[in-house]
């Protein structure tokens, strides 16, 4: 095969196994259900950029606001060397913290890590120009998965995990992941993690069914994902966006409800039948407390150094240390 016609050649004739794997038990499961990070295709990384800046959406804001007010002092305090950023997207509030690694006056390094290659690439190119004195090097992993930290980097190093995005992992997936950094972990080195706080759940649920309809693209874009990806049928228009707050479990869920009677088809997977009403879980995002926390960071062998809250108590940043 030429060069060419491999471009051309649509990505489901070379669909990724891991990808038809987990779509397939996914949606063979009595609740169907899709990983979260199957949303960030380069529209779905846009949209989510999009959800960022919505009046309804304070996650963004709120973390930012304290990652502006403490990082200026908290990276001295450290003497932080390398950022490793587990799921870097665009990079947006790396920013503060390196620009707070420059103005100690360390050159540094800093490890996006990302599973979409094209938001990351785009994103090192600039920081590169941004912070001459810099090393870039960027990371595509899957951090859902066995991915490997890299080593050799300077310490102390500062592990991130920024926009609550730790709110996706069901506990068990998200203590191994906790783990894992803490593995890579010196003495010296310190985990900074964003964690949405329960509140009031009219708030939560405003935040995740927004008037603009941004969050209901976002998740309908996942079926465009699978139909580019997999080759499935999926009509978009056939499923509607719902979300709400499990008092229980302390989650939001977002749904795909289908409005019809259907077979969608997806190859490799044969037909998946939906009655009308039936919904495909596409994410959850779980709501902490500082006890929910310390929980999963002593199950990960981590202990809660600092945790800092905005004055209305909507975000919390903490800051682990090995336990
Ligand atoms: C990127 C996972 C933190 O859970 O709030 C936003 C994703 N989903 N609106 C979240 C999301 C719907 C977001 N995280």
């Amino acid at each position: 095969m030429t060069k060419w016609a491999r471009i051309s050649s649509p990505a489901y004739r070379q669909p990724n196994p891991r990808m038809l794997a987990e779509v397939a038990a996914g949606l063979s499961a009595p609740q169907k259900e899709l990983p979260p990070k199957y949303f960030y295709d380069h529209r779905g990384s846009e949209l989510f950029e999009e959800i960022t800046r919505l009046p309804e959406y304070y996650p963004t804001r709120t973390e930012r606001a304290l990652l502006e007010g403490w990082m200026p002092t908290l990276v001295p305090e450290l003497g932080t060397r390398a950022l490793i950023e587990l799921g870097a997207g665009s990079a947006e509030k790396s920013r503060i913290i390196l620009s707070a690694m420059r103005e100690w006056g360390n050159g540094g390094v800093y490890v996006p890590i990302d599973v979409s290659s094209s938001f990351l690439n785009q994103t090192a190119g600039r920081l590169r120009r941004e912070y001459p004195g810099l090393r870039v090097e960027p990371l595509v992993a899957d951090i859902t998965d066995d991915f490997t930290l890299p080593h050799g980097l300077p310490h102390p190093a500062l592990y991130a995990f920024l926009g609550g995005t730790i709110g996706n992992f069901y506990p068990p997936a998200a203590i191994r992941l906790l783990r894992r950094v803490r593995l890579a972990m010196e003495p010296s080195d310190r985990f900074l993690m964003g964690v949405d706080l329960r509140k009031d759940i009219r708030r939560v649920e405003a935040a995740y069914n927004d008037a603009q309809g941004v969050t209901a693209a976002f998740n309908r874009n996942m079926l465009l994902v699978l139909n580019h990806e997999l080759g499935a049928n999926f009509d978009p228009a056939t499923f509607e966006h719902r979300a709400f707050y499990e008092t229980v479990t302390h989650r939001i869920e977002m749904h795909l409800v289908s409005k019809i009677d259907q077979d969608v088809r997806i190859p490799g997977i044969g037909l998946v039948p939906f009655v009308a009403g039936e919904s495909i879980r596409t994410e959850i995002s779980c709501k902490h407390d500082r006890g929910s926390v310390t929980e999963l960071f002593a199950a990960a062998g981590l202990r809660i150094e600092t945790w800092k809250t905005d004055p209305e108590a909507l975000f919390a940043l903490v800051v682990g240390a090995t336990a």
